[in-house]
């Protein structure tokens, strides 16, 4: 958003600048504070919980969910392209054929040259898209030597969390916890409704982190949107996805997987610290189960 903020003002200068309107410089200048401050009050700089008519994507957080903005607005220009196209000669040839316009119609039926570009032209345009599909679809796949292993275990309807890197408890369970959601009429200000839980997941930033999802009971799904992360939860199974989170901050998302009659009641919540809180978090963690 700052990014975009600051594009247009450079323009605005540019375009004092060409006019030679020194008041405009000046007014711009203010307009410029002017919505600095606003964005300061309101704190918009990222969006990383749903929102009400919220359109498009939540603010990346993650490499992996840069990529996928960046595939779809890639789409978005073949899909614009298209669209305009197919209009246009849905256009044309309703204009065309008007038999007011062209009584006595060309009777041909068949052309090479027009077979062979609509078969050649679409082929191209799927490899272009195919190809930094592809690459994207590798990419998400791939786990760096993680250095931390975090656990989500999905419950009817809660979720439960272990990082089993640490010390473990006599019978070899590891440090976990159940994460519910906060109740409508429990909430204090600030927390968001359907959205807040009671413990939330604290990770590092800048840290390569595996993520192990899996079910107690049914199908459930630990989905994260700026993270781009949407993993199946399977009974019996661990499914694994890898995170590198690049900012602090607190994220939002939703079990994606219908699982019942409470399956919009069981939200996630990560908080994305720097690596000295995170381990200052898992020690009083650690502290608390006296291992
Ligand atoms: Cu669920």
């Amino acid at each position: 958003m700052f990014i975009s903020y600051s594009h247009y003002l450079i323009n605005c200068f540019i375009l004092c600048d060409l006019f030679h309107h020194k008041d405009l410089i000046i007014l711009t200048y203010m307009n410029f504070q002017l919505i600095a401050l606003f964005f300061l009050i309101f704190n918009f700089s990222h969006l990383d919980a749903a929102e009400n008519w919220a359109l498009s994507f939540q603010d990346p957080a993650t490499p992996i969910m840069e990529g996928i903005i960046n595939f779809h607005n890639h789409i978005m220009t073949f899909l614009t392209v298209i669209v305009v196209l197919v209009a246009w000669l849905m256009y044309r040839a309703i204009v065309l054929f008007d038999e007011n316009v062209h009584p006595t119609p060309i009777k041909f039926t068949h052309s090479t040259p027009l077979e062979i570009f609509w078969t050649v032209v679409p082929a191209i345009v799927l490899l272009f898209i195919a190809i930094p599909s592809f690459a994207l679809l590798y990419s998400m796949d791939e786990l760096i030597d993680p250095t931390i292993t975090l656990k989500a275990v999905g419950h009817q309807w809660y979720w439960s969390y272990e990082f089993s890197d640490y010390a473990t408890l006599e019978g070899g369970e590891s440090l976990n916890y159940d994460s519910y959601m906060i109740p409508e009429d429990d909430l204090t200000g600030g927390n968001l409704r359907l959205l807040e839980v009671d413990n939330r997941v604290v990770l590092p930033v800048q840290t390569h982190i595996r993520v192990l999802v899996t079910s107690a009971d049914v199908l459930h799904s630990w989905a994260v949107p700026s993270f781009g992360v949407k993993v199946d939860a399977c009974p019996g199974r661990l499914n694994q996805t890898s995170l590198f989170i690049k900012r602090e901050g607190t994220y939002f998302g939703q079990c994606s997987e219908i699982c019942g009659v409470n399956h919009g009641f069981m939200p996630i919540v990560v908080e994305a610290v720097s690596l000295n809180n995170y381990v200052t978090w898992i020690a009083n963690k650690l502290d608390g189960l006296e291992i």
